[in-house]
């Protein structure tokens, strides 16, 4: 009962198939269930007989009744169910795959999957945002996303909007997503790509047009926070951050980890491993490879308390 109760338990929240918010992730459900139902009534059936034959007093079948059983319950009956079985998902299997042109209101996501960590560009009209680890939607429009990898094969899977799909080193595939339910879901890394692979998960905040329109034009400038330390500034580029980190409006123009331009604003840190404030800020910092097995960046425990504190309110602040 309780491993059952526990399975179960996957089946709702902002990380299932089961729970849709999107038009591709309902035709998915919707398979599931026709598959489901449909392998449940041969399932019954099938014990219903093996019941009936177990009870079944003897007595002389002519060849002629026990051959029309054979042909019809076990070459009719299953060519007809499975063949509409499969022609039911392969009808399905194009819309599941839409692609771009003016369906996408102009909106593309690039998304380029590292070991452990979402590398996320958002283009539009000509204007581009670079950010990371998060992805925000508006609901009811159809979003393009070309995803490349620049290590290893990852595999991007937001399982409430979509099916998954790889991103493969020198590869561009595509994947369209169109949400339908305004709220906050979580995608996360489907294909092994080394030690730190589960830990390599998104939040996706699915909010009204307008209200991404705002949050997007409001990256296309540099952060709020940005001037709310110029001591931690300093120190975030003398410390060597920006040789491998990008903040708009600064030195620091690294591209070897994640743009932190408006890291502050973003609902976790690590690729979805812990809540963003200036405690997690400062752990993250200081030992990325304790928090996460494998991280790319390394540890900066020599770094004074105080400067550490300083720089990740900074970060915190930059919204
Ligand atoms: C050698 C390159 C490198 C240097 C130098 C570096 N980082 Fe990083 N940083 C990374 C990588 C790679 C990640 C992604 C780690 C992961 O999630 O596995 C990261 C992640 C982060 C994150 C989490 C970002 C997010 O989106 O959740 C913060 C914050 C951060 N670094 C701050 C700093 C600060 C502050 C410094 C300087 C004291 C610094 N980094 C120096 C490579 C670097
Ligand atoms: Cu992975």
């Amino acid at each position: 009962m309780l491993p059952a109760l526990a399975a179960l338990s996957a089946c709702s929240g902002v990380q299932s198939a089961l729970d849709p918010a999107g038009e591709e992730a309902t035709q998915v459900a919707t398979l599931f269930w026709v598959m489901t139902v449909g392998g449940g009534v041969i399932w019954a059936g099938t014990v219903a007989l093996a019941l009936y034959a177990s009870r079944w007093k003897r007595h002389a079948a002519t060849e002629q009744g026990a051959g029309r059983l054979i042909f019809w319950g076990g070459v009719v009956f299953p060519v007809v169910v499975l063949t509409a079985l499969l022609s039911y998902a392969l009808w399905l299997m194009p819309s599941l795959r839409p692609f771009g042109g003016e369906a996408t209101q102009g909106l593309r996501i690039e998304i380029v999957g590292n070991q452990f960590w979402w590398h996320v560009v958002y283009r539009r009209d000509g204007a581009e945002v670079v950010s990371a680890n998060e992805v925000r939607l508006p609901v009811g429009q159809r979003v393009e996303f070309a995803l490349e990898s620049a290590d290893m094969i990852h595999s991007f899977w937001i399982p409430a909007l979509g099916g998954k799909m790889d991103l493969i080193p020198g590869r561009t595939n595509r994947l369209s997503l169109l949400a339908t339910k305004a709220g906050v879901y979580r995608g996360q890394c489907a294909e092994f790509c080394g030690i730190s692979h589960a830990l390599m998960a998104f939040p996706v905040v699915v909010s009204e047009p307008a209200e991404f329109d705002a949050w997007l034009e409001a990256r296309t400038r540099p952060a709020i926070g940005l001037d709310g330390s110029p001591a931690a500034a300093r120190l975030f580029v003398d410390r060597g951050c920006g040789d491998c980190h990008r903040v708009d409006g600064t030195e620091a123009r690294g591209t070897a980890g994640p743009d932190l331009s408006h890291v502050g604003s973003r609902l976790t840190i690590g690729a979805g491993l812990l809540p963003n404030d200036d405690e997690t800020l400062a752990r993250f910092i200081a030992h990325p490879a304790s928090l996460k097995a494998g991280s790319r960046m390394p540890a900066y425990l020599d770094l004074p308390a105080a400067e550490l504190a300083e720089i990740a309110a900074w970060l915190k602040g930059l919204q």
